[in-house]
């Protein structure tokens, strides 16, 4: 049973339909399939919140702590996305005409094999399922079910050189479907970078889809960056252009306010916001604030990518 890939299953029946796919096919093998989906975590260890309801139910996704994984409602109708709108609620709707196809992602800088993905190419990566917490920098969080690629592997096949130290990200220039991208006051288009040893990391991933789902235009479609130990803002979505660098990018955030927002972005509840606390955090969908976990609960994973370094000063 541990045979199982993810992507070998239905995932809109696992996801959707989990109680009905369940007396489908027998309670066996669908605990061999949330072994395999879900990293260990038996079946009745697992709380899951169905999409529309706020109840969890048992048997469903979760994370490695065991928080239930947010609702596809809250995943999608709660965004961050400034080339639409700044308001939460609003983006699914401003969205919703992106054209996401045909697009493409060029990878080039100091690589050996620079090379333009389709998003077909992007989709012949083994795509894994990836249950990560997402904590913004303005003090709230999911827990989101992605589909998705370690960028380790995309950037392995253009083979940097060893010149390359950083890794830029670029979203999509095109002010007419981007209406934020004429606000003057930002300098887009939204770019965001890592360091080599973060864009390796196998916990780094480049999200293709969640829920099972391919991602919706809100959450970034068709390609969006995830690294989960990082305030949301790294999270880069509609990505067009990737270049490996010999510098450190400056992102759209450390250029509109870099004593806000620095290049690392590591979520650390030990360091404030010059303007709040980050040591807690507002869950989507419940009602008391939790505490903020040093890297968003991925320290025993990233620790050591920051050995030596101070954290205040490399916030
Ligand atoms: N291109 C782009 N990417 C972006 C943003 C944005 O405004 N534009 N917002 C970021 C912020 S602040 C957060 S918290 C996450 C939110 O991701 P979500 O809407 O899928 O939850 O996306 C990040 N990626
Ligand atoms: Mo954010």
């Amino acid at each position: 049973m541990a045979n199982i890939k993810p992507s070998e299953i239905t995932p809109e029946h696992i996801y959707l339909n989990r109680r009905e796919f369940m007396k489908g096919i027998g309670a066996l093998a669908a605990s061999a399939i949330v072994l395999a989906a879900c990293g260990g975590k038996g079946i009745e260890e697992t709380l899951v919140q169905a999409p529309g309801s706020s109840t969890p139910l048992p048997g469903g996704l979760s994370d490695e702590l065991g928080n239930p994984a947010n609702s596809y409602e809250d995943i999608t109708h709660y965004n961050n996305y400034y080339e639409f709108t700044p308001d939460k609620g609003y983006v699914a709707i401003a969205a919703e005409k992106l054209i996401t196809s045909p697009w493409e992602v060029q990878v080039g800088g100091m690589v050996n094999k620079p090379k333009t993905f389709s998003v077909d190419d992007l989709l012949k990566f083994e795509q894994e399922e990836r249950i990560y917490r997402l904590r913004c920098v303005e003090g709230w969080s999911m827990v989101i079910p992605w589909e998705g690629f370690p960028l380790s592997k995309l950037l392995s096949e253009v083979e940097p050189t060893s010149d390359a130290k950083y890794v830029r990200f670029e979203t999509l220039f095109d002010p007419k479907q981007l209406p934020g991208e004429n606000d003057p006051f930002y300098t887009w288009p939204y770019v965001e970078g890592l360091r080599m040893d973060e864009a390796m990391h196998n916990l780094t991933i480049l999200a293709t889809g969640l829920y099972g789902k391919p991602l919706p235009p809100q959450d970034g479609a068709p390609i969006r960056l995830v690294v989960p130990w990082k305030y949301g803002f790294k999270s880069i979505k509609a990505i067009v252009k990737i270049d490996l660098v010999a510098e450190q990018p400056v992102s759209l955030w450390m250029n509109a306010a870099p004593n806000e927002y620095g290049f690392y972005a590591n979520v650390n509840p030990n360091v404030p916001h010059p303007r709040w606390s980050q040591a807690s955090e507002r869950r989507i969908g419940e009602i008391s604030r939790r505490e903020t976990l040093m890297f968003n609960g991925y320290e025993k994973e990233v620790a050591s990518l920051y050995q030596g370094m101070d954290l205040r000063k490399n916030f």
